[in-house]
């Protein structure tokens, strides 16, 4: 490997530049590209709203002739395949790019490698692996659903100084500052969907939106676990169904109660109505349902409380990254604890990071894949 000592600032760049279309690319990854000639950035690409065109051509447009003799950064290794676009290899080639420098490589059967060798057999320098565990993250719900047919989980829970996440009867307690809600906000715009227990839903009311000034469009599919369907007609979920999606999840009805089947049926069909879709799951095997949604193109899910979902997707395994905020103040009597704190993380997770948002702290963790 010959590196330069430019080459990680620079694909820490295309990473920077990948993050701003993640959630917004469909099944595609959000991948970034830029095409630096003499340590000027020549030409800057994404992958475009919907996944195409890749990130790539754009980048090489932009550059034009000056991508002649030039380094070409990208977070994944470019498509190999005549799918919806061509080769992303093959244009690199055309536009005379002499060097390739590759963040993760492609685990999409069509490529896989092969982008790599057709660049190399051109006579083009490839080199890969660079910030790979950076790249991996920015591209972490891509590879999840093409390696295991799921999205990639990330649990946010939000942790008073007394270790409790809410206060019974009490409704939506604030625990943390503006800073820290809005970069919950930001997360959820970068995920395709969210998911909470019907518990928060009823005590809660949340919207799930994405409410950031120009962001509410980035408003991720909205799903809750009910396995009885009791979700409020009422509810602002429900009430905001026909503009931002709304998924209730109901269990496989009881065969042996005919009246609670029959009370079942009809509060599914008033949901039907008000534009809930209703999907069936065994709700006590989180890796059903995150099948199901891995095979619709849900490759990032959100899952924001409460303490029995979080629970719930903890011990399946199905949690991939942890974001603990944790606000200052106290909640006391009445509360309801948080199903991790920072003394009792699953051993297999890894603390990568801690931010600050005004009072608040978040503490970040991740268990590899
Ligand atoms: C790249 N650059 O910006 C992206 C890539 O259906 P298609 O033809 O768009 O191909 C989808 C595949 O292309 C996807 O599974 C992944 O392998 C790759 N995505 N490749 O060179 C990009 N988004
Ligand atoms: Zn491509």
């Amino acid at each position: 490997m010959v590196l330069r000592p430019e080459d990680e600032h620079f694909m820490a760049a295309a990473i920077r530049l990948s993050r701003q279309h993640l959630g917004l690319t469909s099944t595609n990854p959000s991948v970034g590209c830029l095409i630096v000639k003499d340590g000027v950035i020549v030409g800057s690409g994404v992958t475009a709203l919907g996944g195409r065109p890749h990130a790539e051509p754009q980048a090489l447009a932009e550059a034009g002739e000056g991508a002649r003799g030039a380094t070409a950064y990208v977070t994944l290794e470019p498509c190999s395949h005549y799918g919806k676009t061509p080769p992303c290899a093959e244009a690199l080639i055309a536009y005379g790019v002499a060097r390739v420098v590759i963040s993760v490589t492609d685990p999409d059967q069509r490529v896989s490698g092969r982008g790599i060798n057709m660049l190399r057999e051109a006579g083009i320098e490839v080199e890969t692996g660079i910030l790979e565990t950076e790249g991996r993250r920015s591209l972490a719900g891509y590879l999840m659903r093409q390696t295991r047919n799921r999205p990639y989980v990330t649990l946010k829970l939000a942790i008073s100084a007394d270790g409790m996440i809410g206060k019974t009867g009490a409704g939506q307690v604030r625990i943390t500052g503006d800073a820290a809600r809005a970069e919950v906000q930001m997360l959820r715009a970068e995920s395709d969907a969210i998911l909470v227990g019907i518990g928060t839903a009823i005590s809660d009311d949340p919207e799930l939106t994405c409410r950031l000034p120009g962001l509410e469009d980035r408003t991720p599919l909205r799903i809750v676990i009910d396995e009885q369907l009791q979700l409020p007609l009422g509810s602002k979920l429900v009430q905001t169904a026909r503009k931002y999606p709304v998924v209730a999840v109901a269990g496989y009805p009881p065969s042996f109660d005919d009246a609670n089947d029959e009370a079942l049926l009809r509060r599914r069909e008033a949901l039907d109505a008000a534009g809930v879709e209703v999907l069936q799951s065994n709700v006590n095997e989180p890796g059903e349902l995150l099948e199901a949604l891995g095979t619709r193109g849900i490759s990032s899910l959100l899952v924001e409380g409460g303490a029995r979902t979080a629970r719930r997707f903890l011990d399946a395994g199905m949690v991939d990254r942890i974001l603990l905020f944790q606000g200052p103040a106290e909640i006391g009597e009445g509360g309801i604890e948080s199903p991790v704190l920072k003394s009792n993380i699953p051993a297999e997770f890894m603390h990568v990071g801690q931010s600050r948002f005004g009072d608040d702290l978040c503490d970040e963790y991740e268990r590899g894949f």
